[in-house]
């Protein structure tokens, strides 16, 4: 008894009891409301250790800065930092409900109608329990002028003090070793600000994104319009008139675009145990009307997803590290294809995914780009058994997309972002329909059984969408972001493809992934033209008849007689019909074997497109990194405004489901067509 008592003693009238009181009330609010008032997914034990001992390391920094102070002085100096620290935590919940993101100081300075939007609907969107981030301080206040804490007026030594914030740059240091461990390339492919929290903490993530700013704003202010003017000139030069057979064969039509997360082209015709793993995407891939690449690559670097978005929706590449939709989505320029087709074609833009919003910065990315709707996880009913590593599985998140799909204004735009084959290629007992493979490598064996189920979801949606005779005024195109089997398994990779070695230049060939434009009535085929994901946006834009001269877009119509058939790699490797570098190897395309000593005239051929490569991506880099659309004015195009964008829910779907004349809702006899949807998703069954 006597024990706690002088323990009590000690904390209410010592400084440094003071200081332990101010420490721990706010160590645990922060945490009470890490798990309360954010989504930040935290899943295993590293996790979730890091994220209740995350609010420590800042706490004991920045608070420690008052004991240098003397006297009441130190006192007040503590509670001040406590109060800001408090405000800052108070500020991102509610900034946080509103746009599922944290606070920084590049938000706070680009978006000021962000601030502004806030501004007015504050009183709106809090909670009483919002205050709980307050409340500590109330109390601490409240008790140091009730004289129930007593000020010490002792000075603390100078040097225990310097240990003490040595103490909090030590845990901080180790905090980062921590999560780095679990969660390599956190700091550096930045693929979602929820994860610098959720391991890091918010004032971290705040310093974090203040340097990140810093640079680039560096970088910007370098960049000017001359620099636009070379990037133009290149372009001029190596402009390849689209095929005019194919130009406008889409005009008017609803763009549906599937992106098929993780999907290789070896997929397709790809059989185990006899037994064909992806029929549907097979059968689309054969058929009449349907438009396929037999050598289309993806091209993306360490932005994956991101960057095949990057590429599709502007013709630009992806960064050489990190992602260009984290780092430069939110204040950047674009000319992106919801942009232009909204503009051109009158269509309604909209992206459809079941994961959350803030993954590769969309939420601020798409207005940018200029999407209208955009409905993230929080727009789909979720429960436990709905919901598989990174998002809802997909057929729930087709099946729960139908209302919104059949309200959409037609024409529209839609990109569906599918999720469920995704790294590490796991999916529950009742959902597998196919075997593993048996190559013993954990994470490729699962591979083939969640590509057959995204196959499986997208038969669904296939059917839904021929019953309601959507496809007959729909171009639906398909293309997958990425490998799904890293070049990190070259033993399972052969004994997947049935070959005794699996060479580098093997590997380059795994990245191809399909593309697929599938439309009642479009002339198809199997190309074998050599492109990759930058070539999309001009060919769509080709399909549809839109005129894009002269915007900045370093793809090619990919059925264009001209094609230059380049395929780049993020990292300066190339494929072409004839000729391919794999880390600093040539290599034959047609046999795959390496050109160890080519002939001065061939050398010379090899360096030029090495060179063409290099030249193409640090064109496409300056265009990101300097900014420079931001000087771009064509005549046709009004420059996007991310302020005019607003992703809440409820004032979306108050918009969407107000009755449109163009919808398929509205021609269905303002009926819904949710009947029409046929899943056999066992977590619907009654
Ligand atoms: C999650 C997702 C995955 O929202 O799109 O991205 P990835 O890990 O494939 O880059
Ligand atoms: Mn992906």
């Amino acid at each position: 008894m006597t024990r706690i008592k002088s323990f009590l003693q000690w904390l209410t009238e010592t400084k440094l009891g003071f200081f332990i009181i101010v420490l721990v009330a706010f160590w645990l609010k922060t945490y009470a409301i890490y798990l309360t008032k954010f989504n930040l997914g935290a899943v295993g034990s590293m996790q979730n250790f890091l994220l209740l001992l995350n609010p420590l390391p800042a706490g004991v920094l920045l608070l420690g800065i008052g004991l240098f102070f003397k006297g009441r002085k130190s006192y007040w100096i503590i509670i001040a930092i406590d109060l800001v620290l408090s405000l800052w935590l108070f500020a991102n919940i509610l900034y946080y409900r509103e746009f599922s993101n944290f606070l920084s100081l590049s938000i706070i300075k680009t978006s000021g109608s962000t601030a502004d939007n806030l501004g007015k609907s504050i009183v709106g969107i809090t909670h009483a329990t919002d205050f709980l981030a307050l409340l500590d301080v109330a109390v601490i206040v409240a008790l140091l002028c009730s004289k129930l804490i007593k000020y010490d007026l002792r000075p603390l030594k100078f040097k225990f003090n310097v240990l003490v914030e040595a103490l909090a740059v030590l845990m901080i240091g180790l905090n980062l070793l921590m999560a780095q461990k679990d969660r390599s390339g956190l700091l550096t492919r930045t693929f979602d600000n929820n994860y610098i929290v959720k391991y890091l903490g918010m004032n971290e993530y705040a310093v974090y994104d203040g340097f990140k700013t810093a640079q680039t704003s560096a970088q910007m202010a370098k960049a000017n319009v001359s620099d636009l003017g070379s990037v133009q000139k290149y372009l001029k030069a190596n402009y390849v008139k689209p095929n005019p057979q194919y130009t406008g064969v889409a005009k008017g039509k609803n763009v549906l675009v599937i992106h098929l997360e993780s999907f290789q082209q070896f997929l397709i015709g790809y059989k185990w145990k006899g037994k064909a793993v992806t029929p549907n995407l097979n059968k689309l891939y054969h058929a009449k009307d349907t438009l396929s690449f037999a050598n289309f690559y993806n091209q993306v670097g360490q932005g994956k997803t991101s960057d095949a978005e990057m590429m599709l929706e502007n013709s630009l590449y992806g960064l050489q590290s990190g992602s260009a939709m984290s780092s430069y989505g939110t204040s950047n320029t674009f000319e992106s294809a919801p942009a232009i087709l909204n503009q051109q074609g009158g269509y309604t833009t909209a992206v459809m995914h079941g994961g959350a919003g803030s993954f590769w910065n969309r939420n601020n990315a798409y207005k940018q780009f200029g999407y209208q709707y955009f409905m993230p996880l929080s727009y789909y009913q979720n429960k436990p058994k709905y919901y598989i590593g990174y998002g809802l599985k997909d057929k729930i998140f087709f099946n729960q997309s139908i209302k919104y799909i059949e309200r959409l204004p037609q024409p529209f735009y839609l990109k569906m972002i599918t999720v469920t084959n995704h790294y590490p290629y796991e999916i529950d007992k009742k959902n597998q329909s196919i075997n593993k493979t048996d190559t013993e490598d954990e994470t490729v064996d699962g591979y083939v059984q969640t590509a057959h189920y995204l196959d499986q979801a997208i038969g669904e949606l296939m059917q839904w969408l021929k019953k309601t005779g959507l496809d007959k005024n729909t171009l639906i195109m398909m293309y997958g972001d990425h490998y799904g089997i890293s070049g990190n398994h070259h033993k399972a990779s052969a004994q997947l493809l049935n070959q005794d070695e699996f060479t580098d230049f093997d590997n380059l060939k795994f990245q191809r992934v399909p593309l697929m434009f599938h439309m009642k009535g479009l002339k198809g085929g199997i190309k074998k033209t050599y492109g990759g994901e930058i070539d999309v946006l001009p060919t769509l834009l080709n399909l549809l008849g839109i005129n894009d001269k002269g915007t900045i877009q370093f793809g090619h119509d990919l059925l264009s007689k001209g094609a230059p058939q380049i395929v780049a790699q993020r990292n300066g490797d190339f494929i072409t019909p004839q000729y391919a570098k794999v880390s600093g190897t040539y290599y034959d395309t047609k046999t795959g074997t390496e050109i160890a000593k080519p002939d001065k005239k061939l050398k010379m051929q090899l360096v030029a497109i090495s060179n063409k490569v290099t030249t193409q991506l640090s064109l496409s880099d300056r265009v990101i990194d300097g900014n420079l659309l931001r000087f771009y004015k064509p005549k046709w195009f009004k420059k996007v405004k991310a302020s005019d964008y607003d992703y809440n829910k409820d004032k979306a779907l108050k918009k969407l489901f107000s009755a449109n004349k163009t919808s398929l809702w509205y021609h269905n006899h303002q009926k819904t067509t949710q009947k029409e949807f046929k899943t056999d998703a066992p977590e619907l069954e009654k």
